[in-house]
């Protein structure tokens, strides 16, 4: 019989010296919540939650009815079981403290509740992607300043990937493992033990709408990439572009590749688009789990210094080789 994600997280557990089981139900509650997604998102328009909710979020997007949703999905599922200090949504401007009817837990929530959510209405890939930090000892109501952690610091990196298939991979450090939602007995099992990103690839995965915009080294490193073996590369490329993060990395982990949302001059008050603390920072703890690479291009993401919860970085991540060799250029090698 498959291992279920609950099981793997107990067997998990027994390694964690002095481990409370406050993260075995942390991570309990935020499976369900993703059961509870895949459930909305699978629905779609039969039970009317497709389209746009009238209204913005705090980085000035358009919401779609299913980022509300799911992002309330995500708050009432883990409020209330006693294992969180506080939360941080991309959905939401300020963290959102844990009510005082409930008990505070020691841990910190970041999430994205529905990543690439303009998918959503043409009927392609979209995720929720997830990550945890220890809440500061001694700090009984967290602020903003007390996510403010390195990525270096999560416990937990994980996404939900509503696909063909519902899955969850998730790493705490000790690898990357895989689960999938077996819908006949409702419980995600593994199906996917121990992932790894090849060390090199011959697939990339940038907006090139905005090539015009990006420094140099990332426009030497794509029009290498373009040109393959006419081009002095030692092969030809192909190129993917989903705009759904969780996707491509997901594609990445299962084949690899190389994915690049680089700092570009289009807005110059954005660093790149990608969010740090719900997005590049819990997707680069499970790619280096995954023996890859994750680097803004010009430092390793997991270390950049948080500054703002909503702050943008840009994101070069996927087969080592191939990131090495964007870090490179912007070295001027
Ligand atoms: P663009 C989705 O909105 C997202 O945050 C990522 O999931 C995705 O990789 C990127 O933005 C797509 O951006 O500019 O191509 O629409």
């Amino acid at each position: 019989m498959s291992k279920t994600l609950v099981q793997f997280i107990i067997e998990e557990q027994r390694n964690i010296p002095g481990a409370s089981g406050d993260f075995t139900g942390l991570l309990s509650d935020i499976e369900i919540a993703c059961k509870h997604i895949a459930h909305q998102v699978n629905k779609g328009a039969l039970i009317g939650v497709l389209g746009s909710a009238g209204s913005e979020n705090v980085q000035g997007e358009t919401q779609k009815k299913l980022d509300v949703i799911t992002n309330e999905i995500f708050l009432e599922c883990n409020e209330w079981s006693g294992h969180l200090a506080a939360m941080a949504s991309e959905e939401m401007d300020e963290i959102y403290p844990i009510p005082a009817k409930y008990p505070k837990g020691k841990y910190l929530l970041t999430f994205d509740p529905l990543d690439g959510s303009s998918n959503i209405d043409v009927n392609i890939s979209v995720g929720t992607i997830f990550s945890i930090l220890r809440c500061p000892e001694g700090v009984a109501n967290p602020t903003e300043k007390d996510f403010l952690q390195p990525g270096t610091k999560q416990v937990c990196a994980g996404y939900a990937l509503y696909g063909p298939a519902t899955m969850i991979v998730l790493t705490t450090g000790n690898g990357v493992n895989g689960f999938t939602l077996d819908r006949d007995i409702g419980e995600f099992v593994l199906t996917h033990p121990k992932m790894n990103i090849p060390a090199d690839t011959a697939e990339f995965a940038i907006n090139m709408s905005n090539r015009r915009y990006w420094e140099e080294p990332v426009q030497r490193y794509v029009e290498e990439c373009v040109k393959g073996k006419d081009g002095g590369r030692e092969k030809n490329f192909n190129m993917r572009w989903v705009a759904s993060m969780v996707a491509e990395v997901h594609r990445i982990l299962t084949r690899g590749g190389i994915f690049m949302y680089p700092f570009d001059t289009k807005d110059p008050a954005k660093a790149g688009k990608l969010r740090l603390m719900y997005e590049a920072n819990p997707m680069s703890f499970i790619v280096e789990q995954a023996g890859g690479a994750s680097s803004t291009g010009r430092q390793r993401i997991m270390e950049v210094q948080p500054t703002n919860l909503h702050q943008r970085v840009p994101v070069i991540l996927g087969s080592k080789n191939e990131v090495e060799r964007v870090v490179g250029y912007h070295s001027g090698k």
